[in-house]
């Protein structure tokens, strides 16, 4: 009985992380070699009175080994699960997320590649302007309502966010000479309410062309050039005379809605047609004002509106989820 109690401590106080040591105290206590079988051997020896409490002692010691043993192996096992898994080489590859460029820049880009085709350059200029570039030498009279602080971002007296892109041919053509053949494209800013339609920030693409003998059949095959290239030879396109400080003629071009199909949305405010550019042959006034002789020369320009562009292409509903940023609207545009 002694040497039981003597066991079951030594068992109780056995403590190991390793492997070998784990499996060598099972073999002590419970090999063929083993204590636990050395003392069950004793029992014949044991006066008959006692054997039963004996027997007893050496049943419960077994448990108690059994239990400590199966507590280290677990433990151990735990300790080293990562280790024992085999990598799984068929697994995939932890995917890289791509981000998806916004639909304004795709359509921007498309739309200028389409004037690139054509000869055309592309050119840039500053978000924030100067009055002369955005108004004066574009033919705006002192008094337009454009000029006006209900309509348009004032950042100092006589500096402004550009309320379009034309600004940018006014340096074009400050800076050069015919023949001129540029795409501009950018964002422009008006003060306007923001609803599903507009916004008061939003983006151009204007297309300038100037040269001898220019002429408004010039305009209007470029124009079917554009939407051909950009929507598909089955679109409709009408235009209607317009006006413009710095064109005359003016028109406006609407194409076919391709969202209700004609029949009739929020979108084409139930007429089944939508307003995708304004444009016009440059007036005389403009190119005088920006040094090129108009007894020489004349030139169209465009005005493509991008946000529009866009939601024909992509048939989108809301102007604003263009401006919010929200991951799981941008997330659906191609990473082009
Ligand atoms: C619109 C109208 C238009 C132009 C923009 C332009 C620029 C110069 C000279 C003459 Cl420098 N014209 N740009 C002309 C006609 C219309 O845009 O509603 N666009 C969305």
């Amino acid at each position: 009985m002694t040497n039981i109690e003597k066991f079951r401590e030594e068992i109780e106080q056995f403590r190991s992380e390793k492997l070998e040591e784990i499996e060598q105290f099972r073999s002590k206590f419970l090999g063929k070699k083993g204590l636990l079988i050395a003392l069950f051997d004793e029992i014949k020896n044991i006066p008959p009175a006692e054997r039963k409490d004996f027997g007893q002692g050496i049943n419960h010691l077994k448990q108690t080994v059994l239990e400590k043993y199966a507590a280290l192996k677990a433990a151990y096992e735990a300790a080293h699960a990562e280790q024992r898994e085999t990598p799984d080489l068929t697994r995939p590859a932890n995917r890289i997320p791509l981000g998806a460029r916004h639909p304004i820049s795709i359509v921007t880009r498309q739309l200028c590649d389409v004037f690139k085709k054509i000869g055309y350059t592309v050119a840039e200029g500053p978000d924030i302007e100067d009055d002369w570039h955005n108004f004066g030498a574009l033919n705006f009279p002192p008094e337009h309502p454009a000029r006006d602080m209900q309509d348009t971002f004032f950042v100092d007296p006589g500096v402004l966010l550009r309320t379009h892109t034309s600004p940018v041919q006014a340096r074009v053509m400050e800076a050069n000479r015919p023949p001129i053949r540029v795409v501009c494209p950018g964002r422009v800013f008006r003060n306007e309410a923001i609803t599903a339609r507009a916004h008061c920030i939003f983006h151009q693409v204007e297309i300038l062309c100037i040269d001898e003998h220019i002429s408004f059949a010039d305009l209007k095959q470029t124009l079917d050039f554009f939407v051909r290239e950009m929507f598909g030879k089955d679109r409709r396109i009408r235009l209607r005379p317009s006006y413009f400080p710095f064109t005359e003629p003016s028109a406006e071009m609407d194409i076919s809605c391709d969202i209700c199909n004609g029949k009739g949305c929020n979108i084409c405010k139930g007429s089944g047609w939508v307003e995708i550019l304004g444009c016009g042959m440059v007036d005389p006034n403009v190119l005088s004002l920006n040094g090129i002789d108009p007894e020489k020369y004349s030139g169209f320009a465009i005005g493509i509106g991008v946000e529009r562009t866009t939601q024909q292409l992509y048939k989108t509903k809301d102007i604003r989820l263009f401006f919010e940023n929200d991951i799981r609207f941008l997330g659906q545009f191609e990473a082009l």
